[in-house]
């Protein structure tokens, strides 16, 4: 039925007979909300970025675009090793760099020269972009792919045939390799290159160069379910840091309007989102073990520790993004043993923080309670399943929940969501724990979102209540963990 009709036709039937309250019934979605697609995203949780081309062999950050594909030429390389150690560490899905702004094809490109078929890299019968699709699929991975629109190899970058050409490969990609769960377009673009032997400075027009609509509906059309991620969406955006730091306040909502490369404050913009902004791209959080994006053997004694990384699920996974966490296996075409020894490190601090929920062994209540109905109670928040809800009533932006035990437990970590099907709602919040015989704060916050994970720093408390001081809507929480 068409959505106008909807509440014209309820306004109708109450004048007729005595209407029970819509408190009885589903939430309204209040404002955007997003995608099943998108839906599904938040629950990948953690995902790897794979940076390996020639810049691996070149010990650069940006190749280029003139280096000879003789140099791509991985000793050892195995794709089985890269994704085991995903699956065991808690990955659920991978991006890999296809084509970095060096213009260097992983797989044998029809419409290239430049690409792994001129390399000694199986004889030029290599193909990574198939084998790291295969091997993720192997290990129960979702495959994505990383094209970068900026070519410092071809002459025609700058051109209408670049155009042309950028979309010959995405159609090879997205037609050969099986479903891509996620597309990412570098926002890095134009500037000296080799160009086809040029070796010039090209500057392009960043809005309409490479109409993107095209692009998009085009893939889109091959595989309805990718995610595109960019600076500014449409499904995903950057989150304006690369230091693996999502925004405490985080709304999944911004306006794309409000976005455009160069304006002030972009990056704080992108972080944050906006309160009632007009459309749903959550921010995803992208960040590398190592500084750099490529490997480099000079930064071996740098990869993230164990609990740096542990520090970055927080920062990422604990603020309602996920986590895109690159590792770049190294000339052999392996991942370092330092990269997996942190990987595994990391693994053992997840399962050891997040091995017991307390929250399942208390008793919820909560005030008030959506028309009083069972099916909105407080209990709903601990019974594991996302589905399900605490809520208020229509217009009732605050409430609160309580948690309690038999007797005293030692709380490190809150962990709180919100039902955003129906769209992001809490504004500001706080938990507080029973301490003395009173309430004492320890936590106040502005956002919910997918997750939110707070620390409690080993407090002793037999109590703990959630208020929610402000939201946009009735609140609908609809999972509370504790450890
Ligand atoms: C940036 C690129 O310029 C880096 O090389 C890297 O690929 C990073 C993920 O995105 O914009």
């Amino acid at each position: 039925m068409n959505r106008f009709y909807i509440p014209f036709l309820s306004f109708l039937l109450c004048g007729l007979v005595a209407c029970e309250s819509s408190n009885d019934g589903v939430p309204e979605p209040y404002g955007a909300v997003p995608s099943e697609d998108q839906l599904a995203w938040y629950d990948m949780e953690m995902n790897a970025f794979i940076h390996f081309t020639i810049n691996t062999f070149t010990d650069k950050e940006w190749g280029y675009g003139d280096e000879s594909p003789e140099l791509f030429n991985p000793s050892a390389l195995d794709t089985d090793q890269w994704m085991s150690v995903l699956e065991e560490t808690g990955f659920s899905g991978t991006i890999l760099t296809a084509k970095h702004h060096d213009g260097f094809a992983l797989w044998p490109s029809a419409y290239t020269e430049h690409d792994i078929a001129s390399s000694p890299y199986k004889d030029g019968k290599g193909n990574l972009v198939k084998e790291v699709s295969e091997a993720a699929k192997a290990h129960g991975l979702q495959f994505g792919v990383y094209l970068s629109p900026w070519d410092r190899n071809r002459a025609d970058y700058g051109e209408e045939s670049y155009i042309t050409y950028y979309r010959n490969q995405l159609k090879e990609l997205f037609t050969g390799y099986g479903p891509v769960f996620e597309m990412w377009f570098d926002g890095a673009n134009g500037g000296d290159g080799y160009y086809g032997g040029a070796n010039e400075e090209r500057k392009i027009d960043r809005q309409n160069y490479y109409d993107w609509p095209t692009t998009l509906k085009m893939v889109d059309s091959m595989q309805p379910q990718v995610l595109f991620f960019s600076d500014a969406g449409p499904d995903l955006r950057w989150v304006g840091n690369e230091r693996g730091i999502g925004g405490e306040t985080h709304w999944n909502t911004i306006t794309t309007d409000t976005l455009y490369a160069g304006k002030a404050g972009i990056e704080e913009l992108l972080q944050s989102g906006t309160k009632n902004g007009k459309s749903w791209i959550p921010a995803e959080v992208n960040t590398s073990i190592r500084p750099g994006w490529f490997y480099h053997a000079s930064e071996d004694s740098l990869v993230r520790s164990p609990e740096n990384l542990f520090e970055l699920y927080l920062t990422s996974v604990g603020r309602g993004s996920t986590l895109l966490l690159n590792i770049p296996p190294d000339r052999r075409g392996l991942f370092h043993e330092n990269d997996v020894a942190s990987l595994r490190g990391f693994r053992k601090i997840l399962d050891s923080v997040f091995a017991e929920n307390l929250a399942e062994k208390a008793t919820a209540i909560a005030t008030p309670v959506r028309g009083d109905k069972p099916v909105y109670a407080a209990d709903k928040v601990l019974d594991g399943d996302a589905g399900t809800y605490w809520a208020t009533n229509d217009g009732v932006t605050t409430g609160s929940i309580e948690l309690s035990w038999d007797a005293s437990q030692t709380l490190n970590y809150i962990s709180l969501q919100e039902y955003i099907k129906l769209g992001q709602r809490v504004a500001a919040f706080t938990v507080s724990v029973w301490e003395d015989g009173a309430w004492k704060e320890v936590q106040n916050q502005t956002t919910i979102g997918h997750k939110r994970i707070l620390k409690l720093n080993g407090v002793e408390t037999s109590k703990l209540k959630i208020e929610i001081t402000e939201a946009l809507a009735c609140p609908l929480i609809s999972n509370i963990e504790v450890y």
